[in-house]
């Protein structure tokens, strides 16, 4: 008996490529490559490699090199000083003697930081492939770059590639509390064992920084923007310190979020008032013992005066001043402070999508160099559909960031595919007019007052689960907002196609049918949750699923009903002239465009308008059926992701394909859950019968009323 279960264990051992895959590696999986023909034109053209430098980034290099290359091309590819053919090389520019070659010396001149280049070159007569970097990060980057390509079987013959990232800051915002809860997540818990940090480093810490400089991403903001003061302490500094240590040659700066009132909790002072000179004083003494401990610290990200969190406003100074006052603490030291505009006030009766833009436009100018704003796609809340905040572009003399939430809190958190890159490639893509046509999102985000501070960042998604994201494709998110950092004018379709194929296989049958799923996902949640500009229709809590009856929240502005307006004669929300005026907020062409209900995209339509139920659409139906008609839209898509998924069965590993088809199948009975609550309400408030072909909601509105989700993950914690 004992014979069999080791033998057993043998087999399994002596055959890597038979396990089934969990998820772990991400797209870093460095599979030996099957295809036959393409594998021997690998190994020809890569023989040895030669890495030029031996700072702790190479070092880096080095090991990432010896799996990628020994499991990608199966074989160990030797290290060699010395020239010779079909050699990989790996240097910095200012490092050994490649830089100061006199052909190469145009290329090597126009590197900028972070930036590379990959070629084939002629040196002393060998044929090599050079993967030159501005600076040994850069170098990372093109590394990770060559082996994208290579995991991608790209021809890697004649390569000639230069790349620099678009934008400076880089960064995923972890809403990771120090008891490894983490708000709005959905994959477990904190990857962040503060307990056992500094003395036990998980090993994990390294994986996530790889997955990271794999695709950009060089700065993290480790705790909760709703802070917790205790990550100023002391010996919560020393492990922050043993964080950043680590991920220090991986590029990747450490950032904290700032409480606004720890002077009080943790300094012990009786106010946080920022024109105060002795909180001056306790945050410039706090700041100086960061940077004893932490000489790169990226600065602070702070949420201040929103859904309860302390700010200026509570000693009746503006943001601008709080945020000046952390400011000054830190440019001393060439840290940066990143104050959310996400605030929206108790007292205020006004359209909560205004109030951002009434509270920072007045202060564009009054900020200190070295603050940026940083501001969510949309102007309520990452909603499956919203359009482009206002704040962008309207506030030209203030480096303004970008703040996606890549955790999938308002579409379908943990259970959903929804590709987030078509979104994001959506209001990327919105002109803003601010300074004439073709001022995109991307182009005012670039045009930063200050060129470097431009920036972007993204609400992690990522915790505990085996596979970091929960589900699956919650990995395609994170790897496409990285990617979309570097360059967000990259098309979300083609990073998809990286993922997929780093991530499955380069077979065209699979890489085609999961880019095509990816692509349509985002359309068919907004269908099937807030369809035609519907928004905030969420459940009160954990904003899982459906609650667009909810009315008796303490605050107007948290219940749906504010949001939809239905009654028995209409739904929408007026934004027009007529209404809020929201739309006065936006540059002319924009305002105009949305106006007119003529000329405003239906996809739009109920956030700008309020129509009544029985209005026509372009289509000729009434607004009633083509609401309808896109629930339904939404629930048949999700069904054909489902079908799409079981025609790639032989072709996936068993493990990951049982995986998604089960998060399939929760995603297409949730949405028929999503569909049937949302129409049993409206059919409760407009009295209408459904059109010919809709199908009946399964149960009566009082049963999706009292569904009750108490332990729906990623709640976030009552303070
Ligand atoms: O989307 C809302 C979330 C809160 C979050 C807040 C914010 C961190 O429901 O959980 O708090 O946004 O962005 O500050």
């Amino acid at each position: 008996m004992k014979l069999t279960i080791t033998s057993f264990a043998l087999f399994w051992l002596l055959l890597p490529n038979l396990r089934a895959d969990d998820g772990y590696r991400l797209w870093l999986k460095y599979d030996k490559i099957t295809n036959a023909s393409i594998l021997t034109s690998y190994q020809q053209q890569i023989q040895s490699v030669w890495l030029s430098g031996n700072n702790p980034t190479d070092q880096v290099i080095q090991k990432e090199l010896d799996v990628a290359l020994s499991g990608l091309l199966d074989r160990k590819i030797p290290w060699r000083k010395e020239l010779e053919n079909h050699q990989l090389i790996i240097t910095t520019k200012g490092i050994g003697s490649f830089a100061a070659d006199q052909g190469l010396r145009t290329m090597t001149d126009r590197l900028s930081p972070e930036g590379f280049f990959i070629r084939q070159v002629t040196l002393e007569g060998k044929s090599v492939i050079l993967v030159m970097g501005n600076d040994p990060v850069g170098t990372l980057y093109g590394v990770f770059h060559f082996l994208r390509l290579i995991q991608m079987q790209q021809d890697i013959r004649d390569l000639a590639i230069e790349e620099h990232p678009r934008l400076k800051i880089r960064m995923l915002d972890h809403w990771d509390n120090l008891d490894r809860t983490v708000e709005r997540g959905y994959a477990g818990f904190s990857i962040w064992d503060w307990h056992r940090l500094p003395d036990y480093m998980d090993p994990r810490y390294l994986d996530y920084a790889r997955a990271n400089a794999s695709i950009g991403i060089n700065g993290a903001a480790l705790t909760n923007v709703n802070a917790n003061h205790l990550i100023l302490r002391p010996d919560y500094l020393d492990k922050v310190k043993a964080l950043a240590d680590l991920f220090r040659p991986y590029g990747i700066k450490v950032y904290l979020t700032a409480r606004f009132s720890a002077p009080v909790e943790l300094g012990n002072l009786e106010t946080a008032d920022p024109l105060d000179p002795r909180v001056q004083q306790w945050w410039k003494n706090k700041v100086t013992e960061i940077y004893t401990r932490i000489p790169d610290f990226g600065g602070f990200l702070v949420k201040a005066n929103s859904e309860g969190q302390p700010g200026p406003q509570n000693y009746h100074r503006s943001h601008a001043e709080g945020a000046n006052l952390l400011a000054d603490a830190l440019a001393p030291h060439g840290g940066i402070v990143i104050w959310r505009a996400f605030v929206y006030s108790n007292e205020t009766p006004d359209d909560r999508a205004k109030q951002a833009y009434q509270e920072f436009v007045p202060l564009d100018g009054s900020f200190r160099p070295n603050v940026m704003i940083q501001v969510k796609n949309g102007p309520i809340d990452f909603q499956p559909r919203e359009p482009f905040h206002p704040l962008f572009g309207a506030m030209p003399n203030t480096p303004l960031m970008m703040e996606f939430q890549i955790t999938q809190e308002y579409l379908g958190q943990g259970t959903h595919l929804v590709y987030l890159g078509s979104m994001w490639q959506e209001v990327l893509k919105s002109d803003t007019y601010a300074h004439g046509a073709g001022s995109t999102v991307t182009q005012t985000l670039k045009e930063s007052p200050d060129s470097q501070l431009t920036g972007m960042a993204g609400v992690a998604n990522i915790g505990t689960d085996r596979n970091w994201t929960g589900h699956l494709f919650g990995q395609a998110n994170w790897y496409a907002f990285g990617r979309l950092c570097w360059d967000p004018d990259r098309s979300a379709d083609a990073i998809a196609g990286e993922w997929i194929r780093q991530t499955f296989s380069n077979q065209s049958l699979v890489v085609a049918t999961i880019q095509q799923m990816m692509m349509a996902s985002r359309e068919y949640c907004v269908d099937y949750m807030t369809p035609l500009g519907l928004a905030h229709l969420m459940a009160t809590g954990h904003h899982y699923g459906p609650g667009p009856w909810v009315n008796n929240l303490s605050r107007a502005d948290w219940n749906p009903t504010y949001y939809h307006r239905a009654d028995s004669a209409g739904i929408g929300f007026d934004r027009t002239a007529a209404g809020s005026n929201a739309l006065e907020q936006y540059a002319k062409p924009v305002r105009q465009l949305f106006e007119s209900r003529e000329t405003c995209p239906e996809a739009l339509l109920l956030w700008f308008h309020h129509l009544s139920w029985q209005d026509r659409l372009k289509s000729g139906q009434t607004l009633w059926e083509a609401l309808c008609h896109h629930y339904d839209l939404g629930v048949s898509g999700v069904k054909s992701l489902a079908d799409q998924w079981v025609g790639l069965h032989e072709l996936i590993d068993p493990e990951l394909y049982d995986h998604v088809r089960m998060m399939l199948n929760i995603q297409r009975k949730e949405s028929v859950w999503w569909r049937d609550a949302s129409l049993s309400y409206w059919q409760s408030v407009n009295g209408l019968d459904l059109p010919a072909g809709v199908t009946a909601p399964e149960f009566t509105l009082n049963y999706y009323k009292s569904l009750s989700f108490p332990y729906a993950p990623g709640i976030r914690p009552r303070w």
